[in-house]
């Protein structure tokens, strides 16, 4: 297949490249470079220092003799993606170029704006692309379970049957969202459910929770190859920056009571839930949603198992319940339903004590680059 990755310098892009590339599929990134930049800006880097992708590109081409193209632009400007369209003619695109953190879209009204704009003018253009250039061709867009909310009944994967006054429909399932990021992905789903009614595209939304992890069979080759890991309160997701914390001797952060549950995935599962959408495409005139989850557990259940897998490795590790600066329930039911990506042929990686000494070890080779000042700031949602 030939396969467009667009936020191909981000947590998920560039190991998404390698795991198509690496299995055949000529790929071609495309990136802004929008979170570099703002990590920069915002004094809150990654954990590892990651080559700009022309030279990712070159290490993986000398390690693996296989090409991955780049393109650095923005797919805001029209032109500059109806281009790369036209040009590479994919069969399917991974939309990942999305403003993706919560805290970021809550900073500032500029901010929110940003992510409203950047979000939701980007999948327009994508679909727009599309219909002009080749139908056909698939679009997986990460969505996110965020969207969903936390709602007082089981979440359903994406739709939900209704009866009222003795009828019955078919609705995506009701979605409320607890920040601006979140909420830019629940209007970016209903523009894609719009395109698929009105121009029969073919859609994948993959409704995420937060990932953790370093590590898959491509990072591992070479170093310059690892993702972009972020551990500081903009970018990074709760796991991966629990163990940041925890390998710099800083108590877990821990917001409010820490009752609030998600579902979470390994970024080796990520890579096999996108790859499983591709190979087995939706329908033209079809938006099939998965929940793209393999466990649940509330932060005090990520925080304990921090702090068992930190004790076990011989550190001292404390948990800090502070006050949470988002809004959001911190004790509530929580019961998504996540069969369909089992069904594609998802074999899940769980989060056991060994994966996360894995993600350990790693973080300490880094640890001389922790930056304290990025862990908390305490970002408030007022
Ligand atoms: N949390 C803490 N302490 C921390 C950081 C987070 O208690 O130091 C809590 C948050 O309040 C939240 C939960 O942990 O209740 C998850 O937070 P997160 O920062 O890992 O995840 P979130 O902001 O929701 O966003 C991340 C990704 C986003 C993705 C989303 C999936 O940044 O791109 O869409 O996970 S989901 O959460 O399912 O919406």
């Amino acid at each position: 297949m030939r396969i467009i990755v667009l936020g191909v310098d981000g947590y998920l892009g560039w190991p998404t490249c390698m795991y198509f590339s690496q299995r055949g599929h000529e790929v071609l990134g495309i990136d802004n470079y929008f979170r570099r930049n703002a990590a920069q800006e915002l004094d809150c880097e990654a954990l590892i220092p990651t080559p700009n992708l022309a030279q990712r590109a070159r290490v993986w081409k000398e390690i693996t003799g296989r090409e991955i193209k780049i393109s650095i632009g923005d797919i805001i400007k029209y032109e500059f993606l109806l281009s790369a369209f036209r040009t590479f003619e994919p069969d399917a695109v991974v939309h990942y170029a999305e403003q993706p953190s919560a805290p970021y879209s809550m900073m500032s009204r500029d901010k929110a704006a940003f992510t409203v704009s950047n979000n939701l003018i980007g999948t327009l253009n994508i679909a727009n692309a599309i219909h002009e250039v080749n139908p056909e061709c698939h679009i997986i867009k990460l969505g996110t379970m965020g969207e969903y909310g936390t709602p007082n009944i089981d979440i359903e994967e994406g739709w939900l049957e209704i009866e009222h006054n003795g009828r019955k429909d078919k609705f995506l399932f009701p979605r409320q969202a607890s920040s601006i990021y979140h909420t830019s992905k629940i209007q970016d789903t209903d523009l894609l459910w719009f395109y698929v009614r009105t121009w029969d595209l073919r859609v994948t939304d993959l409704m995420q929770g937060p990932v953790y992890g370093i590590s898959t069979g491509e990072t591992d080759l070479d170093g310059r190859l690892l993702p972009n890991f972020h551990y500081d309160e903009i970018f990074g997701t709760v796991l991966n920056r629990f163990i940041v914390q925890a390998v710099a001797g800083y108590p877990l952060t821990v917001y409010g009571k820490g009752g609030q549950t998600r579902g979470y995935l390994n970024l080796k599962d990520t890579m096999q839930c996108v790859y499983l959408s591709a190979i087995q495409p939706a329908r033209a005139g079809e938006l099939r949603i998965f929940n793209q989850v393999t466990e649940t557990f509330s932060v005090n259940e990520l925080a304990e198992k921090v702090k068992d897998a930190g004790n076990a490795l011989g550190y001292e590790v404390k948990i800090n319940s502070i006050e949470n600066p988002r809004k959001e329930k911190e004790e509530h039911y929580y019961n998504p339903k996540y069969t369909g990506l089992l069904e594609l042929g998802l074999k899940p990686h769980y989060l056991t004590d060994e994966v996360m000494k894995g993600i350990f070890s790693l973080v300490e080779r880094y640890r001389g680059r922790i930056n304290r000042e990025a862990i908390f700031r305490g970002i408030k949602w007022k």
